[in-house]
């Protein structure tokens, strides 16, 4: 999939050469160059993805996704309004159908100043009389606007203008409005000594040939521009051959739109579901990226990512989870029913609930089934073979200054989260110290600097040691790791270089989130310890299933 180029742009981010520099050498070019039509944002940003090097910003088009007609019912700023919009998320220049300039000499003059204000490269005007028709309406029916007005015009713009490279085309009517080859000569030489910049001459015949005819006799003067919406079928070569400068293809995407929106919607009415078309359309994922969704993640990323009191959560769902047979046939086991909803929905109602709405899941087994509102879900394509740290790297864009690190298939009472939000320690993990040390569960032990001292509140405790999967030591743990950590400050720096040692070694991809752990214990990165008396379970086994029905019911 490419990807988008940042959701606005400023000088900062723009190629070396102005828009209105790049609008101007495509004009001049010897090579017959391109303009496609756009009539707003998204459709301008497909036109740049397509490879166009300009857009034509049609008047028609415009006008008909407003769904007014093409008589000047939208209001110049309306129009300059859905420019902007174009300009805004795109980098190459737009050539704007300026119909007739909206009025005289002075609306010329105030329409170009806004044109440059909003990074629009160039304007075409037409040679007839506001309010105009568009050429393919009755067209030899329209009156043309007097030469010397019109010259006016092209000049008041050019005097305005205060970058020497922005564009004034200046179209001729003339053969649109009846007139002869004669006449159509004569106004077009008259607007190139006004300063126009190109002449669009304008044909609505089946056939090249009056548009070839003036080429031959206008002789490269100045650029040609030509809109072959009624000679489509005339080989581009000809065009060449000719000598035209730009081809504007002006108003395929509008027409492609309206045809495809006006088969979905006859589909969806008569059918009444949506399902066959779903694979029809533009996935909504693909709306997203056309917006630029991907670079406001970035930026809130860096301009959210220090705010005090933004704890973000970083859930590991990536397993089938080996318990509980034919159930997770088709769901992975954060997505099982406890009391009533998925696992994960309990977590993460109990994130929000303590004001952490940043959540990121990362999944793998049936990913596709997780169904959980009001989350973010990576997916680890590799789970089948990787193991917790390879899930974390996936979800390391979200390690940001201040988050938690959950397992999926915890529930545990809101208070513990309460108070870990309330540590202010780098790195801090919740400790069961009511565990059996006995237990037979696999489980995550700790060994720790101190026991638990109950009457003690708020005691500091290091970790010094946690177990993965069970295995013992001479001594007997101190408690359970819940599978719970935060991250905070320089606890995030301490994770992502931890992660990037041990991305090293051979055996990263069996590596879990207790090696992380220790890793930082020994590099000297302490590890405060709070410690917690149950209210809380993971849900492994059949079994688990109804504990955590009961605890869930209780819970709050
Ligand atoms: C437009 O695209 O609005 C034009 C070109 O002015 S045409 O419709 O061919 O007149
Ligand atoms: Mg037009």
């Amino acid at each position: 999939m490419k990807s988008c180029p940042p959701y606005t742009v400023s000088d900062a981010h723009a190629p070396a050469a102005r828009r209105t520099t790049r609008l101007r050498q495509l004009i001049a070019s010897l090579e017959l160059e391109f303009l496609l039509e756009a009539h707003n944002g998204l459709s301008a940003r497909i036109v740049e993805e397509a490879g166009f090097k300009g857009i034509w910003a049609s008047g028609l088009a415009i006008s008909a996704q407003l769904g007014v007609r093409d008589n000047n019912e939208a209001s110049w700023t309306q129009v300059v309004d859905v420019a902007e919009f174009m300009a805004d998320v795109t980098q190459i220049p737009i050539l704007l159908d300026g119909d007739t300039g909206y009025g005289n000499f002075n609306n010329m003059r105030r329409l170009v100043r806004k044109l440059e204000q909003r990074g629009i490269a160039g304007v075409c005007i037409e040679d007839k009389l506001f309010p105009k028709t568009n050429s393919f309406i009755a067209g030899d029916r329209q009156a043309l606007a007097d030469v010397n007005e019109f010259c006016g015009k092209i000049a008041a713009g050019k005097d305005i203008q205060t970058d020497p490279d922005f564009c004034i085309v200046a179209r001729c009517e003339a053969l649109i409005a009846g007139w002869d080859m004669h006449e159509a000569l004569r106004r077009a030489e008259a607007y190139r000594q006004a300063g126009a910049d190109a002449i669009l001459i304008h044909s609505k015949l089946s056939r090249p040939d009056q548009i070839l005819e003036f080429a031959h006799a206008w002789a490269n003067r100045a650029p040609l521009i030509i809109v072959p919406t009624k000679y489509y079928s005339t080989p581009t070569e000809v065009f060449r051959r000719a000598g035209i400068s730009v081809v504007i293809w002006a108003n395929q995407l509008i027409r492609a739109a309206a045809a495809a929106m006006q088969a979905t919607a006859g589909q969806i009415r008569r059918e009444e579901s949506i399902a066959e078309i779903e694979d029809r359309v533009a996935s909504v994922d693909e709306i997203f990226r056309l917006q630029g969704a991907e670079e406001l993640e970035a930026a809130e990323e860096r301009y959210f990512g220090a705010r005090q009191g933004d704890t973000r959560a970083i859930v590991l769902a990536a397993t089938r989870g080996e318990g509980f047979a034919s159930l997770t046939d088709d769901r992975p086991k954060v997505m099982l029913p406890i009391a009533g909803k998925p696992l994960l929905r309990h977590l993460v109602d109990k994130l929000k609930k303590r004001g952490i709405d940043d959540i990121t899941v990362v999944a793998g087994y049936k990913a596709e089934a997780i169904d959980v509102g009001g989350i973010r879900v990576l997916l680890n394509e590799a789970h089948s073979t990787t193991g917790e740290l390879s899930s974390l790297v996936c979800a390391s864009a979200y390690c940001t200054e201040d988050f938690v690190l959950v397992y999926g298939d915890v529930l545990f009472r809101s208070y513990i989260l309460r108070d870990l939000l309330e540590c202010e320690a780098p790195v801090t993990v919740v400790i069961d110290s009511n565990q059996p040390a006995n237990s037979s569960e696999p489980a995550d032990f700790a060994w720790c600097s101190e026991a638990d001292d109950r009457s003690s509140w708020g005691q500091a405790v290091q970790l010094r040691r946690i177990s993965s999967g069970g295995e013992r030591d001479e001594l007997p743990p101190h408690g359970r790791w819940i599978g719970l950590v935060r991250f905070r400050g320089v606890g995030r720096e301490w994770l992502l270089n931890a992660l990037a040692a041990l991305r090293q070694r051979d055996d990263f991809s069996t590596l879990g989130v207790p090696d992380l752990i220790n890793h930082l214990i020994g590099h000297g990165q302490p590890v405060q310890v709070w410690y917690v008396h149950g209210h809380w379970l993971d849900v492994n086994s059949v079994r688990d299933l109804e504990r955590a029905g009961n605890f869930a019911a209780g819970s709050q």
